[in-house]
């Protein structure tokens, strides 16, 4: 029913004579917020001779119902999500990626109405879901007046077009999620021309040109994708700027290597910390340094590379350099687009790699982490792996963590917790009693 957009329906049994016998009747039940039930209701079925329905009234109630339910929605501005997840992997992983959609999600100020998830032996090419499923998901989405589905894999152009098309909601991907949420916070020139590139190269193969699939996918959410106004220029247009954007981040480059050169020649050591997202590595920078960089529950709080100044006992000093976190199937336009970012982790001396180890999934977090570094060429660069958050962890979890990686345990958020991790960044820097700094080639 709901497929058809039906909000009820009735089906009268004929007799031998032709005559109706009994009356069956169905309809659609509007969704209320946190009760969990079925969305629709059959009844018993009743003999017409006895069927005593006024079905004015009937109708009335049932349209002001979901009268109600449509005034609610124009209060409430956020997008109204259901999150699908198609794994072929295994339950766990299948579970901490969901875990991981759900913060991707939030973070971008999302209202989260549900959840259709299915672990097929196959996908299906067409919508990836089962057909099954599929009605599931389309009535689901229609009682609970959806406006956004958010896959979590990456959707081809076609089944884009296909899903957007059967079920006339806007239909987005992991991806493109984690290219609205860098869209929503870049503040930079550098940061907004990077995402820019990124989300303009990620859409570009996507753009079959029809007309409203088109917009549909350029829209982002809550209308923050490429902006309004480009929705409807054409692919050439699109290049066009992407070019324009490419010349602009070289030029923007170009005072960065400046910065870079000068800094080189100070002669003073570069710590960059690198991790997953939410790790806690501005909060650690925070609490090395004395600063106030933002620090916030919610994935990609940082996008612009910050540096301070680290002071060390015997006037010694060094750069430390909080970067964007990463994340696992972190978009490749991402990756490109953030080089230039990444490129300045080149001239660290030594990597801090900072890790939750109150996350269940640190394991896999770290694995993540040293894929994207392998990937960008700074696997090279000394690491030394920082487990954050102890005091959220058993102190002997923290000590085998420590053993195993070779790590140490802290807790940004208590200073007085770091003094061990300098005094080891200060070993690893300078050679033991001396004041020479590291030789950058040596590494
Ligand atoms: N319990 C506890 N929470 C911490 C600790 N360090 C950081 N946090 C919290 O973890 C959350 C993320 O911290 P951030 O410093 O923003 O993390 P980040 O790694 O910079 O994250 P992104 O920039 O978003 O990639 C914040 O809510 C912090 O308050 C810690 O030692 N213990
Ligand atoms: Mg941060």
């Amino acid at each position: 029913m709901a497929i058809l957009r039906l909000d009820a329906m009735v089906a009268i049994g004929v007799g031998e004579k032709g005559l109706p016998r009994e009356v069956f009747t169905a309809n659609l039940i509007p969704h209320k917020e946190g009760i969990e039930k079925k969305p629709f209701e059959v009844k018993e079925p009743v003999p017409f001779h006895s069927l005593d329905i006024s079905f004015t009234e009937f109708t009335e109630a049932l349209e002001s119902e979901m009268g109600r339910a449509i005034l609610r929605k124009t209060k409430d501005k956020r997008e109204r999500a259901i999150l699908v997840s198609v794994s072929l992997g295994s339950k766990e992983e299948q579970e901490s990626s969901i875990k991981e959609l759900r913060s991707l999600a939030l973070t971008s100020n999302i209202n989260i109405l549900g959840l259709i998830k299915q672990r097929p032996k196959k996908l299906n090419p067409k919508y990836l879901l089962g057909s099954g499923k599929i009605k599931e998901l389309i009535i689901t989405a229609l009682s609970q007046e959806a406006t956004i589905l958010i896959f979590d894999s990456e959707l081809t152009p076609t089944q884009i077009r296909e899903l957007g098309e059967l079920t006339e909601l806007k239909v987005i991907d992991r991806t493109q999620l984690i290219l609205d949420i860098f869209a929503s916070r870049a503040h930079s020139r550098d940061g907004l021309v990077q995402v820019e590139l990124a989300q303009l190269k990620y859409l570009l193969p996507k753009l079959s040109g029809k007309g409203t699939s088109m917009s549909r996918l350029m829209g982002g959410i809550g209308g923050r994708g490429p902006g309004e106004t480009k929705l409807e220029t054409d692919k050439r247009r699109i290049g066009e700027r992407i070019s324009y954007l490419e010349r602009e981040l070289k030029t923007l480059g170009k005072g960065r290597k400046e910065r870079r050169r000068r800094r080189g020649e100070s002669q003073v050591p570069i710590i960059s910390i690198v991790g997953y997202t939410n790790a806690g590595k501005s909060t650690l920078l925070n609490a090395l340094t004395k600063s106030e960089v933002l620090a916030e529950d919610k994935l990609f709080a940082t996008l612009d590379t910050t540096s301070r100044r680290l002071r060390f006992p015997r006037e010694k000093e060094a750069i430390i350099t909080d970067t964007v976190g990463f994340i696992r199937n972190m978009p490749l336009e991402l990756m490109r687009a953030f080089r230039s970012t990444l490129e300045e982790m080149e001239d660290a001396d030594l990597l801090l790699h900072v890790v939750d180890a109150s996350d269940p999934d640190l394991e896999a977090r770290i694995k993540t982490v040293e894929d994207i570094l392998d990937e960008v060429e700074l696997l090279s660069i000394p690491r030394l792996i920082v487990f954050n958050k102890a005091e959220l962890i058993e102190e002997e979890v923290g000590i085998n963590l420590s053993k195993k990686f070779e790590g140490l345990t802290v807790s940004a958020i208590k200073p007085e917790t770091l003094k061990p991790l300098v005094e080891v960044i200060g070993k690893k820097l300078w050679a033991k009693g001396g004041l020479k700094p590291l030789d950058k080639n040596s590494s």
